[in-house]
């Protein structure tokens, strides 16, 4: 029987990358966002390939997250697979410049987001004695970069509950993979610069980065390995980037 994902920020960037990769190996989709457009187009797309129903909440308010997983249909109910990918950077400032709002919208929707998700979908799992999580860190869940704390400390949280989850979820026959993206050209750099396309741009300039596909395949090899294996975690990098501020550029 096909399985049945939740992928959240699938309108966009690298979850919409894994909407499509996961459409193409049959996999059902339940797409998550808080753009219902976006969300209707694409469940119109990869509808004709696999079974697929759209749920538009924001990650950072508990009671949408629960009401709006427990408004599945019950065919939809049974969640193999578990993709937290909401998420953002806001800002990019020395801590003592630190935008409270940025602060709160990052730890909010990356760090607690990512658990109420996770509590809305992990006891259902929990019942059926299967179930595979796949969280998106980062490599600023690695190693902190200057005037970017907040993001870092948000994503090493996200290491954090991956090994967590691990540990307390191995047992009841669930996988955790954390995956950790070097730089993906997606919206991310738009929105951490509120709109700025030319400063977006230049995080990208003079390399070649990786682009949201790129993540999504990982993210499909993770899922599709044999029962008896768990890949718990992987590091992509640029080929031209050796850690998240060395970028050689040409
Ligand atoms: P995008 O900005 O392209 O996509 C972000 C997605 O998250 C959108 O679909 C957005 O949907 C959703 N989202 C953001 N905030 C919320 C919220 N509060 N509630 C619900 N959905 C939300 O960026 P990426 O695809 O690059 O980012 C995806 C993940 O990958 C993030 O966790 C990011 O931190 C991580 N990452 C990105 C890297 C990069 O270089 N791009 C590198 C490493 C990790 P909508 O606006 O419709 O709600
Ligand atoms: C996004 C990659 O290096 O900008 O998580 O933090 S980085």
């Amino acid at each position: 029987m096909s399985r049945i994902a939740l992928i959240t920020g699938a309108t966009s960037g690298i979850g919409k990358a894994t909407a499509f990769a996961f459409a193409n190996a049959g996999i059902n989709l339940i797409l998550c966002g808080r753009r219902q457009e976006r969300l209707t187009e694409l469940a119109d797309v990869l509808g004709k390939q696999v079974k697929t129903t759209t749920l538009l909440f924001d990650v950072r308010d508990s009671a949408e997250v629960a009401k709006a997983i427990a408004s599945l249909p019950t065919d939809f109910q049974s969640i193999d697979i578990l993709v937290n990918n909401a998420g953002n950077a806001h800002g990019m400032s020395p801590i003592q410049d630190g935008d409270l709002r940025d602060w709160d919208a990052m730890m909010d929707g990356n760090v607690k987001g990512l658990l109420y998700v996770s509590k809305a979908v992990i006891a259902g799992m929990i019942e059926r004695g299967k179930g595979h999580i796949v969280n998106i860190s980062s490599v600023a869940g690695k190693q902190t970069y200057a005037n970017g704390a907040v993001y870092c400390a948000s994503k090493k949280a996200v290491e954090a509950i991956s090994e967590g989850m691990r540990l307390d979820l191995t047992q009841h026959g669930i996988k955790i993979t954390n995956i950790a993206p070097g730089a993906v050209e997606t919206e991310f750099s738009l929105v951490r610069f509120k709109g700025d396309e030319s400063r977006a741009a230049k995080v990208y300039e003079g390399f070649e980065p990786l682009r949201a596909e790129d993540i999504a395949d990982t993210i499909l090899y993770a899922v599709m390995a044999p029962a008896h294996v768990t890949i718990a975690d992987i590091t992509i990098y640029a080929a031209a980037q050796a850690a998240p501020t060395t970028v050689y550029r040409k």
